[in-house]
């Protein structure tokens, strides 16, 4: 059995991977990350290849053709961590936006606190977000009220990107229902989580905006949310048990 597993996705992340996996690496000689690149332009692969010789049997790489969009990239990744048995399995973008030190905590709270699911939380007390634009600040926070008020899950962060699973938690979830590519996949994985009444807890965390290399933030990302979320709390009145493996 393996213990924990970083998910790393990329797209043109250069300037920041050679920096972020370093970074974590160092954090605790548990931790071994997993790359899913798609392609990048800009040669990120090539940089994750070096670094795999540097720090032997902990960075792995999946590479995919092209940019087929950050939830099939997790999907593959959490497939991957189930295969190899890790216990442990986290997500945290490769723009340090998450603060890696914080991977901890999450690890704490599911280990020795009973969480099914950590969230690294902007929205509970001790948490924030430093640099951003007032109109994306006011897009995430409208965007954790409207989730909250349709779907009823009592949790701040709905759309965060920065978390811990167990591996029993995403062995009990059908990958297959999941079925949204951008924000939306992040609050639908929290929401087959929650169906499966299973616990989440948030651990505050500093979100910083990206330093360098650019957002792939879209129109199109925002309509999914929005349709998104309607439509699963539709499918979970008429099946509460949509996202469990039978
Ligand atoms: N493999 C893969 N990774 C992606 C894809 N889209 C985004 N990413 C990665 O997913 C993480 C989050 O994407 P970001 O562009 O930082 O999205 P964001 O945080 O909403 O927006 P900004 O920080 O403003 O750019 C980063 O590590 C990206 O490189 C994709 O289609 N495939
Ligand atoms: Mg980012």
């Amino acid at each position: 059995m393996r213990d924990c597993l970083i998910i790393i996705p990329t797209y043109n992340e250069k300037e920041n991977i050679s920096a972020i996996i370093p970074y974590t690496l160092k954090l605790s000689d548990r931790f071994e990350i997993l790359v899913i690149e798609d392609g990048s332009p800009d040669g990120t692969a090539k940089i994750v290849s070096a670094l795999m010789l540097e720090h032997p049997g902990r960075i792995h790489m999946i590479e995919r053709s092209g940019k087929l969009g950050l939830g099939t990239a997790y999907i593959t990744g959490f497939k991957w961590a189930l295969e190899n048995e890790y216990s442990y399995i986290f997500e945290m973008d490769a723009d340090f936006s998450h603060p890696p030190y914080k991977l901890l905590e999450l690890l704490e709270s599911c280990e020795h606190k009973n969480a099914y699911l950590a969230v690294g939380s902007r929205y509970v007390k001790g948490g924030g977000v430093v640099d951003w634009p007032a109109d994306r600040l006011f897009l995430s926070w409208f965007a954790s009220k409207y989730v909250r008020l349709i779907t009823g899950m009592r949790v701040k962060d709905t759309t965060a990107g920065f978390v811990c699973f167990r591996k029993e938690t995403l062995q009990q979830i059908d990958f297959e229902k999941i079925k949204f590519a951008g924000y939306a996949f992040q609050i639908e994985m929290k929401f087959a989580v929650w169906l499966a009444g299973l616990k989440i807890a948030e651990v505050p965390i500093q979100f910083k905006d990206r330093e360098v290399g650019t957002s792939k933030m879209s129109g199109s990302i925002i309509k999914e949310a929005v349709w998104g979320v309607l439509k699963m709390k539709w499918q979970s009145l008429k099946n509460k048990r949509h996202y469990a493996l039978k």
